[in-house]
């Protein structure tokens, strides 16, 4: 039996209370931020704990959970002719170090909720739809952005991806056997017929214009950077200026440079942040005799990116100069501007205005696993807005019920066109 998405309703105390009951895992008391945070980054104790609870709440939904060698797990609701290639709906539950509770949540627990108002409404689709949580989408423990949904593109091979080391030289590959992921499906996946993501937008426009929903257009370009300058430590007051080789120095020369690049102008819509800066020792009365930083530096032109990375190359190195230390330059990161697919953004567009949502269109400054996801298929995101300015990568990360609920509920609509009711 099946109806038009029009009678399916998403139950917005549902889906709340879902979001509520997996913030408490991973919950910690942020002093700065004067909250609860969420935290649980990628392949922790944490992370697979949040997943247990996501899993059960897909067995009791009805449906069949797999994985993949990447950890990756696909929760699948068979359709009316399950030879069709599956809508695939999904985000992921890792955050970052001080974290909120909808980053990446909200993507998950939307398609899961979809999936509970097709069950309430009696409705089975075309399609079979799949859920998707990905692994370590933030690239905090193993330092590179959407690396699950990258291995599950075929962007980033496996064996690459399980080198990848946390700070505690613990690799990708140790978690993933740790927690039994090593006989799971082969990767790359194979390709949906269109992917959805829903997201809390993680800015300010969308409650500044008193808008519903954010129809995403696009993702920026995104590259990383991690810069280790090498001089000596030496006694901070015998050694003479000109005789000092002093890494902190560098660094900093470095982040003014940065600085000093986005606020020219000369490269669009740029921005660049040194999120890490450890000098060492690291005490008051030392020079620092190394330091190493990140670059995140991200804009929606390929050509604006290309230019920043010469000149940003060019002020690591003349800083390495004036500082008198050697430098290295590693890449940890490097995606291209994202344009999401027509039809998707129609399908969730038209979502918007049939529910009546006051929305507009607006490219995301954050990575998404949608970005990876729109390399092997139509891929589309809406976004919801969130409070205090829409804060995230913090602990204050805020948004509503009716919010969360009105792109869940824009996800379910377009869910169906696409798949088919
Ligand atoms: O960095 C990002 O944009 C994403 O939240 N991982
Ligand atoms: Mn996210
Ligand atoms: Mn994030
Ligand atoms: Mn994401």
């Amino acid at each position: 039996m099946t109806d038009s998405p029009e009678i399916i309703e998403v139950d917005r105390d549902r889906l709340w209370s879902s979001l509520e009951q997996l913030a408490r895992i991973g919950a910690y008391d942020d002093e700065d931020a004067g909250t609860v945070g969420v935290r649980r980054l990628a392949l922790t104790d944490e992370d697979l704990a949040g997943r247990r609870l996501v899993l059960e709440w897909f067995e009791d939904a009805g449906l069949s959970v797999r994985y993949d060698r990447m950890g990756n797990v696909y929760a699948r609701r068979p359709g009316l002719d399950d030879r069709l290639a599956p809508v695939r709906i999904g985000s992921h539950l890792d955050t970052v170090i001080t974290g909120g509770r909808f980053d990446g949540a909200l993507g998950v627990l939307g398609g899961l909720e979809v999936v509970r108002a097709l069950n309430d409404a009696g409705v089975t689709t075309q399609r079979p739809l799949e859920i998707v949580i990905f692994t370590d989408e933030e690239g905090v423990r193993f330092e590179t952005v959407t690396l699950g949904s990258s291995v599950a593109a075929g962007r980033i091979p496996l064996e690459q991806a399980r080198a990848l080391t946390d700070r505690d030289g613990v690799t990708v590959g140790e978690e993933l056997d740790r927690h039994g992921f090593t006989d799971g499906d082969p990767v790359p996946a194979p390709e949906p017929y269109a992917y959805l993501e829903c997201h809390i937008e993680q800015g300010p426009v969308l409650a500044a214009e008193e808008l519903q929903v954010g129809l995403v257009t696009g993702i920026f370009a995104i590259t990383w950077k991690e810069v280790v300058f090498t001089g000596v430590a030496a006694h901070a007051g015998t050694t003479p200026y000109e005789l000092r080789h002093n890494a902190g120095l560098a660094a900093a020369l470095v982040t003014v440079a940065l600085h000093e690049m986005v606020r020219s102008g000369r490269y669009g819509d740029m921005r660049a942040t040194a999120g890490r800066v450890e000098q060492q020792p690291n005490a008051t009365n030392v020079v620092p005799g190394s330091a190493l930083m990140t670059i995140d530096m991200r804009c929606s032109d390929a050509g604006h990116m290309a230019a920043a990375q010469e000149a940003l190359d060019d002020a690591i190195h003349r800083a390495a100069e004036e500082a008198k230390v050697a430098v290295s330059v590693r890449v940890t990161a490097r995606t291209p501007p994202v344009e999401f697919d027509p039809e998707v953004r129609t399908a969730l567009a038209k979502s918007a205005s049939n529910l009546g949502l006051s929305s507009r269109e607006m490219i995301s400054g954050a990575a998404h696993d949608a970005g990876e996801m729109a390399a092997v298929g139509p891929a589309g995101m809406v976004f919801v807005p969130g409070l205090h300015d829409g804060i995230s990568h913090n602990a204050r990360e805020w948004s509503t019920p009716e919010a969360c609920a009105d792109g869940v509920a824009v996800l379910l609509r377009a869910a169906c066109e696409l798949a088919g009711t």
